[in-house]
């Protein structure tokens, strides 16, 4: 079956016989209630999923498998001289729930070098699409074509035993993940590169190999990736991306569906596509004050210029955290590493000093820090990926680490089709005045 799937299964076949034991001894305790506030405004707080991958602190962010992200950045194998780590070190661990060794890592790299092969109906069906369609668009689209290659919906067709389904999903995702980079690197190409295609190179590992097929060879931007596509893989489960992919593999939809659909939820600004909307912001700012390097009081009447104009800050807020997200942070110490004078950059940092006393003056936002998104863009400005609007699908490669590994969970596990209750307002007015219960 291969080192990797053998060693999952055997994890997976542990956790099954813990939960079955949790969950007999102790299915029925309560872990929590619902208020009715929650359940109109976006279900925020309520304990409804089991994500595996890892778990977000509202104070601290991210854990990985019970690792922050410094300790990623301290224990993950590296590329050889290089000081980021390794992406598929990260999936493995997602995956497997044990760090892995460097020779774990390359397995992982070599079986995505393996896989990577697209078919031409992928790249025909994307080139069918106007060029002025938005990139994530063509993601998605790009995606769905490649659903062609599902083994999951090949071998449901004839018939597949439930046992088994967590092997087609585990071998859709492997050949997803692999694919991705080539599909991402095509639509850049395509797009903004006058359809002038770049080979992939096969003694790269993933991330520096979609540096170069997008046409970036250089070694701190291939650093720039590892981190990148490290730090936006994964953000616990009830993420609009995480959620939604979640949600369709629990109808059985194989990997492509899955993820496309989950796709479809980072292209929405309140998510995946404020790392776009953040560079718009800045650039806007930038040409109406005819400036490169505004003044914390140009950059404070820009924010509440926004604000007047009904509009998000984007970038700042989070419906989890209640800190500056450690992501954020991560890429800050990237820039201070490697482009400590960029004004760009620079703009960036002093509008963390702006904003979050502005956002936390009006009383009614939970969380004033800045998010993943706020530092992204700058950061690849730097390097000259000036397309912001392509910036969503980077985030999209990255967050196929998390998602997927998650579905080979859920499908290992077992979990059930999802479908929580819903109810009218009409209903709910009949409760609070009394007449019975409405909730079952
Ligand atoms: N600018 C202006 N107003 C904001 C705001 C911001 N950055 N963040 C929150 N608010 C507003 C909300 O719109 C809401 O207003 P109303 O009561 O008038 O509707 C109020 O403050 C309370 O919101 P909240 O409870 O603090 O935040 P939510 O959990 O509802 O929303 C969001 C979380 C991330 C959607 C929100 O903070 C936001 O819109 N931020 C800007 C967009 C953004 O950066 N999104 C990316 C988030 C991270 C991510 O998923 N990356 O992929």
């Amino acid at each position: 079956m291969g080192i990797i799937k053998d060693r999952f299964k055997a994890k997976a076949d542990e956790a099954n016989v813990e939960i079955k034991a949790i969950l007999k001894e102790h299915g029925s305790k309560k872990i929590g209630e619902v208020t009715l506030a929650q359940i109109y405004q976006g279900m925020r707080g309520i304990t409804g999923l089991v994500t595996e991958t890892s778990l977000l602190d509202p104070q601290e962010g991210i854990r990985f498998r019970g690792y922050t992200i410094p300790e990623l950045q301290e224990k993950l194998p590296k590329a050889e001289g290089g000081s980021e780590p390794l992406p598929e070190g990260l999936f493995y661990l997602m995956l497997i729930g044990e760090l892995p060794t460097a020779a774990d890592v390359n397995e992982v790299t070599d079986i995505l070098q393996r896989r990577s092969h697209v078919p031409n109906h992928v790249f025909a069906t994307i080139d069918a699409l106007p060029l002025s369609t938005h990139p994530m668009t063509m993601f998605v689209v790009g995606i769905m074509a490649l659903q062609t290659e599902s083994c999951f919906s090949k071998q449901y067709a004839k018939g597949m035993n439930k046992k088994d389904y967590w092997s087609a999903t585990f071998d859709d995702s492997m050949d997803l993940i692999a694919r991705l980079p080539r599909i991402a690197a095509y639509i850049y190409r395509r797009k903004y590169k006058n359809n002038e295609h770049i080979h992939p190179d096969g003694l790269l590992d993933w991330s520096s190999n979609l540096a170069h097929m997008m046409g970036y060879d250089d070694e701190s931007f291939y650093e720039l990736m590892r981190l990148y596509m490290t730090i936006h893989a994964d953000h616990e489960g009830g993420n609009v991306s995480a959620h939604t992919t979640h949600l369709v593999g629990s109808a059985l939809g194989d990997a492509y569906q899955s993820f496309a659909a989950g796709m479809n939820g980072l292209a929405g600004p309140l998510h995946g596509l404020a790392n776009q909307e953040v560079i718009k912001w800045i650039f806007e700012m930038r040409k109406e004050l005819g400036s490169d390097n505004p003044s914390k009081e140009q950059i404070v009447d820009y924010v509440q210029k926004t604000l007047s104009a009904g509009k998000v800050v984007p970038g700042y807020g989070h419906a989890v955290l209640r800190k500056t997200d450690p992501r954020f942070t991560a890429q800050m110490e990237f820039g201070k590493k490697h482009m400590a004078d960029d004004p760009l950059v620079q703009t960036v940092w002093n509008i963390y000093e702006a904003v979050p006393p502005i956002l936390q003056s009006l009383g009614k936002i939970k969380n004033p820090w800045p998010n993943v998104d706020a530092h992204s863009g700058a950061l690849l400005v730097h390097y000259g990926l000036v397309e912001y609007e392509f910036y969503t699908v980077l985030f999209g490669v990255s967050r196929a680490l998390g998602v997927l590994a998650s579905l080979c969970w859920d499908r290992a596990l077992g979990f059930a089709l999802e479908r929580p209750k819903s109810v009218t307002s009409e209903l709910v007015k009949d409760w609070i005045n009394g007449k019975g219960e409405v909730w079952e």
